[in-house]
């Protein structure tokens, strides 16, 4: 037995100085403060076999380079939405704690997807920086990486949660929400055959199929419904209303995802469009079937799911030539009023601001 885990002591809390002084902070500064000490429990913490040293220090590098440089949305979320949910009486310094780690845990699992999606997307930069695969001596012993991002979720969750009452719905929360990232991004991968351009294939219907998997669950159902087992909602009424809106709300990020993948400014996103060169069912490609000429379909078909800098570029100037920006920003529109409607009629119990501050964040983003 390499890791000791016989001597997990369960939750633990900071002590009353350390409380009181950090309750005067922002949410966003507390979720920052606990990342250096979340790194030095998974790697420090209960293992006590010296020859894992430089495993350790490989996976302290894993964590530090992929869970805490995005704009943190998912993992702020859920402290977010735990105080819309419950009156400051009743939300304690423990779990307030509590929540913040299992807004790292949404990261580093967002870590552990990105990082295995950058090397099967065949990306080359994220969050501004080469992607992990890519950087020097890494290629794609990456996959163990991803593991490893992986099992850092559910170490958290048994160091910091299990004693609590909510623990095992946010075990099953997480695999279950996995399990449909891990079926979406086979229908991404599926729909997108490298080499194999069929543009019959991309239709409205497989592509909202895609997307609710691959993105929506985790990253907006997720840390929602995370909140809402914290605050001791279990209802599966109340967290079926909650997915209803949430879905809708991750539909349109993947929309948005899609349309920065080609028109986004790489410096402002931090990552370089792939979606047009990988075949990928996106957004741009469904709708503009929908509208364009068989000229112009013929055109597509030639250049479509080529790595070939001419072919994408054609490829872009089609788009702009059937207006797809102007299609955007009507789409966009038309959403947040959809949204909007979603949430007065289904939030019912839930506090509409829950969804309102996701939604802020959301629309009209650049990055
Ligand atoms: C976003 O797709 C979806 C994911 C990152 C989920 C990946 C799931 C796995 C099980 C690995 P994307 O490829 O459009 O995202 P991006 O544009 O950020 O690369
Ligand atoms: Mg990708
Ligand atoms: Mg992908
Ligand atoms: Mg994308």
């Amino acid at each position: 037995v390499l890791l000791c885990t016989s001597s997990f002591q369960g939750d633990h809390s900071c002590n009353g100085t350390q409380s009181s002084i950090k309750a005067l902070s922002s949410d966003p500064q507390l979720f920052e403060d606990q990342f250096d000490k979340l790194v030095t429990d998974l790697s420090e913490r209960d293992i006590v076999d010296p020859s894992l040293a430089d495993a350790l220090t490989r996976l302290r590098e894993v964590l530090v380079y992929n869970s805490p440089l995005g704009k943190r949305n998912r993992g702020l979320s859920v402290i977010g939405s735990l105080r819309d949910l419950l009156p400051p009486t009743q939300l304690t310094q423990d779990t307030v704690q509590q929540s913040l780690v299992v807004g790292w845990c949404i990261e580093m699992l967002q870590g552990c997807f990105l990082v295995a999606d950058d090397i099967m997307d065949g990306s080359v930069t994220r969050r501004g920086q080469p992607c992990w695969y890519k950087r020097d001596g890494i290629g794609l012993d990456a996959i163990n990486d991803s593991y490893l991002l992986e099992a850092s979720v559910y170490r958290l969750l048994r160091i910091h949660c299990r004693k609590q009452p909510y623990y095992v719905h946010l075990l099953e929360l997480f695999t279950e929400i996995s399990f449909q990232t891990e079926l979406g991004q086979s229908l991404d991968l599926m729909t997108a055959p490298p080499g194999q351009i069929d543009l019959s294939r991309f239709t409205m219907d497989r592509y909202k199929a895609i997307v609710k998997y691959k993105t929506a669950f985790y990253s907006f159902y997720l840390p929602v419904a995370a909140a809402m087992y914290i605050a001791g909602i279990e209802s599966e009424e109340e967290h079926n209303n909650a997915k209803l809106i949430l879905l809708e709300m991750g539909e349109f990020f993947q929309i948005q995802d899609d349309y920065l993948d080609c028109y986004g400014d790489p410096a402002v996103t931090g990552k370089i469009g792939t979606d047009i060169q990988d075949n990928k069912c996106s957004w741009l490609v469904v709708t503009a079937l929908e509208t364009m000429t068989p000229e112009q379909r013929a055109e597509l078909e030639a250049c479509y799911g080529q790595n070939d800098d001419a072919c994408v570029e054609k490829v872009k100037a089609l788009y702009n030539t059937l207006q797809m920006p102007k299609l955007y920003h009507n789409y966009e529109e038309e959403s947040y009023q959809r949204l909007q409607k979603l949430i007065a009629c289904h939030a019912q119990n839930l506090p509409h601001s829950v969804f309102l501050n996701f939604a802020k964040k959301i629309y009209k983003r650049t990055k």
